[in-house]
């Protein structure tokens, strides 16, 4: 435990080599990787959201805590997808329009992946346009959004919208999520599900094509 304690603390200080070193000796030992990543790794990138909303951190701290925590999850990804899983459909994902955090966004991926599903990644900053192409070039059976800025979520509404307005909203199936999107706004902008994190998307998809 002591040893969490310090990819904890790697996490929260930016060292991304101690993180990575941490990760893999924790797995190499038998820690479940979603041990690792629900009582350490997201709770340490909370607490750097505290530390940011105290003016104790600022945006360059954000950026090398973020880039620590990617050494860690590039190190449990592997082990947090189960295998085995039968395909299940395939999946566009991306964080939205302005907005650029993508942790939560690969995690919900690389789960999404372990569930069985084919995954095209369209990264951050992802508008409409490049929904639509995704959806017209590579017969995808979901669209996954995901914003973590109250003032992205706007962003998933319109993407909704441009594909109401293409005539094929019907055609596809749209989940969105994120930390400050909730499954009321889900609702009231038409998507066709909400999930909390990144296991629940993989339930939430896997339904969604009747693959459940
Ligand atoms: Co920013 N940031 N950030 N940031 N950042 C937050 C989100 C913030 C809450 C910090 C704070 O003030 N406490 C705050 C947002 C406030 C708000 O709008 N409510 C904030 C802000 C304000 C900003 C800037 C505006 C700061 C500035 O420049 N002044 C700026 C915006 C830049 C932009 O996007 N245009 C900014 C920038 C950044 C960095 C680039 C420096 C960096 C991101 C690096 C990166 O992602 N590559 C960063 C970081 C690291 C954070 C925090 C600290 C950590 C985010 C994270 O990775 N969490 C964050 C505070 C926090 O979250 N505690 C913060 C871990 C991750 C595993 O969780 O992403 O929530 P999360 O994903 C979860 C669920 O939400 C869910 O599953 C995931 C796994 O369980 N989920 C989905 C996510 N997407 C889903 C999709 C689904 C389903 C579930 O279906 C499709």
């Amino acid at each position: 435990m002591e040893n969490l304690k310090t990819l904890y603390t790697a996490i929260v200080e930016g060292d991304a080599k101690t993180a990575k070193a941490v990760a893999e000796s924790a797995i190499a030992a038998g820690v479940p990787p979603q041990q690792l990543l629900n009582e350490i790794m997201i709770p340490a990138m909370d607490e750097v959201g505290r530390l940011f909303e105290a003016n104790e951190y600022f945006v360059p701290e954000l950026l090398i805590s973020a880039r620590a925590m990617k050494w860690a999850l590039e190190v449990i990804k592997p082990h947090l997808i189960a295998g085995g899983a039968q395909p299940a459909g395939r999946v566009a994902i991306g964080t939205v329009k302005g907005d650029l955090h993508d942790i939560g966004k690969n995690l919900v991926a690389a789960m999404l992946e372990g569930g069985g599903f084919e995954i095209i990644d369209l990264g951050v900053d992802v508008g409409a346009d490049q929904f639509l192409e995704a959806y017209r070039t590579k017969q995808v059976d979901i669209v996954a959004l995901s914003a973590l800025l109250t003032t992205t979520m706007p962003s998933m509404k319109q993407i909704i919208d441009e594909f109401k307005a293409a005539g094929v909203r019907d055609k596809v199936k749209i989940i969105v999520g994120g930390a400050p999107v909730t499954a009321e706004y889900a609702g009231e902008i038409g998507a066709d599900g909400y999930s909390e994190n990144a296991s629940s998307a993989v339930t939430l998809a896997r339904s969604l094509v009747g693959a459940g």
